[in-house]
């Protein structure tokens, strides 16, 4: 059969398909799909999920008049699929190539970015706002998965949604699962709509309704379709009480049941949500069976979804091990987790001691109060969150936890450069937002036995202390039975010569880098102390100052923006004590890191051995090695 992805080079050719064409596009969207994730990894379950939903949209609405927003936009693969991008699908998320999520500068149909969750109906509320205020036709489309209902966000624009607009539709592609199972009352009231002894007679309803919908004169179909919704509706749905006309729930793979309802719900001059039902994976066995796993994974075998196994434990890994240890002995010790029970590992943790582990949904800022709440009743809690999300629940760090004192562990996983996820992901900022605040402790290990201790450490410590290290693999030390404490504040020397010209403070994973530079400067006959730096906060003053009144140049290293960073705290420590020595510092540049490999970006962007010997060399009185490489590009804009 002629293939018909291969044809669709705009949505304006969806439009001209039959729905058995449509049909077989979905079929070949999701070999294409399966076929190019198993190289590249990616988001499968969720794509095989919203197939014929996105295709139903773009056959109905007009990209890039209308607008779609996608919540999180993790399963926005097939719209890329359906919006010029079918030829270069095969590069996403790889170096240079696509993006996994919706990105505004990807394509004119990519109205709105996202990488994190609920934030879909707010935007789409201030874009159906903007219409109307400038008079425009055009419409707004906001899909959230179930999940997205676990966020407050969600909560706060279906407060405001029918106050502000006459026309706006919310998608709810419910699939029953965030990442792990979705949880919370909302998941369980979402399940009473579905398993409604009425459902099954709203669906032949429903049938019945978009069949009469077809052929029929417009005004009359529109009245008739109005009384049939009606036909449709469950009693007491929330959303109609907040002001949003309900539909469905709908089959969310019937293709011609969508089309239909959504060229009905196009004539609306109401806000609405439609709620679809579909099913996470779909069409793909391994993913049906493990939707877990297939929410987002690298590369796999596509006949049998097998993964390759990891040769060691992750970071997460050891952390959930030593929070299980942790837990053992201590019964004050809880864990928190904001939807990613498997992506930080907790999932491990909950095994053994289920009573002690509380996943909250996708809502940092509620994770935080509630560790905060937890804390002020004599427990020890661990609150878990990627650096990347707990930039959401800044204010309650520093207004409940911070400002009282409180015991709250901030477990930050993924702090550092996230690599293939892109900018939304990158872990870079958390040093920065939380160094400025009183009373926090920021600590960075070296290695995943550092991070046992590190952990060992703020559970015993009295006030609010961070812990922030990074996605996947550490340098596989081994970790002791037992942990110990670490004195904080205090840096560890690793390396040091006779008479060092160079003192190197490298943070976290960044150590082995720092290493590497005193064997390159040694190299040129330069010796250099190499320090594990190990606290963002406080830094060790006295290390810090030993070395920077004895040697030429301070050079420091770390995965995180050199705004605010560590680099800065040490820049204004010497400031304070008046010691003018040079620092070289090495981290990420003031601006928005694309996703790609890790290693490149570092090199791209001057995170490298290189980029300090480069600076360095001036400070030192070397010349400049021949065909050195050109600065790195920390130029604003790309
Ligand atoms: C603020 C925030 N916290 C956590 C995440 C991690 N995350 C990505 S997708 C997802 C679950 C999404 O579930 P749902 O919205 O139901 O969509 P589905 O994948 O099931 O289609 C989570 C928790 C995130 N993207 N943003």
């Amino acid at each position: 059969m002629e293939n018909i992805l291969d044809r669709i080079e705009s949505p304006d050719d969806v439009k001209q398909l039959s729905i058995p064409e449509l049909e077989q596009l979905a079929a070949e969207i999701r070999e294409e799909l399966i076929s190019v994730l198993s190289i590249n990894g990616g988001h499968l379950g969720p794509n095989l999920c919203v197939v014929e939903l996105t295709i139903a949209m773009h056959y109905v609405f007009n990209t890039p008049a209308d607008h779609f927003l996608f919540d999180v936009s993790h399963q926005t693969y097939v719209h890329k699929l359906l919006t010029g991008r079918r030829k270069q699908f095969r590069t996403i998320r790889t170096p240079g190539g696509l993006n996994g999520f919706m990105l505004r500068t990807e394509s004119p149909h990519d109205c709105y970015g996202a990488g994190h969750a609920g934030t879909a109906l707010s935007a789409a509320l201030g874009m159906a706002v903007a219409r109307d205020q400038m008079g425009g036709k055009e419409h707004v489309v906001a899909v959230a998965g179930d999940a997205a209902f676990t966020c407050g966000i969600t909560y706060e624009a279906l407060n405001n949604i029918a106050h502000h607009t006459k026309r706006m539709l919310v998608v709810l592609n419910d699939n029953k699962w965030s990442i792990d199972k979705n949880v919370g009352a909302i998941a369980s009231y979402l399940n009473k709509i579905v398993t409604n002894p009425k459902y099954e007679y709203l669906q032949e309803q429903a049938g019945k309704f978009v069949e009469k919908l077809a052929g029929k004169g417009a005004l009359l179909m529109a009245r008739r379709a109005e009384e049939a919704a009606k036909s449709m509706l469950l009693p007491s749905v929330i959303f109609e009480e907040l002001g949003l006309k309900y539909y469905g729930p709908l089959d969310g793979h019937e293709i011609g049941t969508l089309i239909k309802t959504f060229e009905f719900l196009k004539t609306q001059e109401r806000p609405i949500l439609l709620h679809v039902l579909t099913q996470k994976g779909r069409g793909f066995e391994p993913a049906l069976q493990k939707q877990k796993k297939f929410h987002g994974l690298g590369p796999f075998d596509p006949e049998t979804g097998e993964t390759k196994p990891l040769s060691q434990r992750t970071y997460s890994e050891v952390f959930a091990d030593t929070m299980v240890k942790l837990a053992n002995v201590n019964p004050k010790v809880v864990t928190i987790t904001a939807a990613m029970p498997n992506g930080t590992g907790l999932d491990r943790f909950r095994q053994h001691h289920p009573s002690k582990y509380f996943d909250v949904g996708i809502a940092e800022e509620h994770a935080v109060l509630f560790a905060a709440g937890l804390a002020v009743n004599g427990m020890k809690p661990f609150c878990t969150i990627y650096s990347t999300f707990l930039q959401r629940a800044f204010d309650p760090i520093v207004h409940d936890v911070c400002l009282q004192n409180l015991p709250v562990v901030f477990c930050m996983d993924r702090g550092g450069l996230s690599a293939d996820d892109g900018p939304t992901h990158h872990g870079v900022f958390d040093i920065s937002y939380l160094r400025s605040i009183p009373n926090i402790i920021h600590m960075v290990p070296k290695d995943e036995d550092e991070l046992a201790d590190m952990l060992f450490t703020a559970m015993h410590w009295e006030g609010p202390i961070a812990v922030r290290y990074p996605r996947g693999l550490g340098p596989g030390v081994p970790v002791k039975d037992v942990p110990k404490a670490i004195p904080v504040g205090k840096a560890e020397l690793l390396e040091h010569g006779e008479q060092d010209r160079v003192a190197i403070f490298a943070l976290g994973a960044l150590v082995p880098m720092g290493q590497e530079l005193a064997v390159r400067l040694g190299a040129e006959g330069i010796s250099a102390a190499v320090i594990n730096a190990r606290f963002a906060k406080p830094i060790d003053t006295e290390m810090l100052e030993f070395y920077a009144r004895g040697v030429d140049a301070i050079v420091t290293l770390e995965d995180h923006v050199l705004s605010g960073g560590f680099g800065s705290a040490v820049l204004e420590e010497l400031n304070r004590l008046r010691i003018a020595t040079p620092v070289v510092r090495i981290g990420w540049p003031d601006r928005f890191i694309e996703h790609g490999n890790q290693e490149a970006l570092r090199l791209k962007y001057g995170v490298s051995v290189e980029a300090a010997l480069q600076q360095l060399r001036p400070v030192l009185g070397l010349s400049a090695e021949q065909n050195a490489a050109p600065l790195p590009d920390r130029s604003l804009h790309s």
